[in-house]
């Protein structure tokens, strides 16, 4: 579902995502495996709350993916 709506919005996405945010994801992401986990956001973001992680982690598997990610930074929950 997410992923279809980011398909339908790239535009969106790529405006959410600039240069600056990837470079900002490889920092944030440690592991590399291209998704933030909850200690990974909160190693940047030292406020972000397990709780606030999980209404972030629509899909409820532990980890932010690209679309997570880029709905946090539209709601500026994670730095652009
Ligand atoms: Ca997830």
């Amino acid at each position: 579902m997410t992923r279809k709506l980011t398909l339908m919005a790239p535009l969106a996405v790529l405006t959410a995502l600039g240069g600056a945010a990837l470079a900002q994801d490889a920092a944030i992401d440690i592991n590399g495996d291209g998704m933030y986990s909850y200690p990974e956001v909160q190693a940047v973001m030292p406020e972000m709350t397990e709780e606030d992680f999980t209404v972030l982690d629509t899909s409820g598997d532990g980890l932010l993916d690209a679309d997570e990610i880029a709905v946090a930074v539209e709601a500026g929950l994670l730095p652009a």
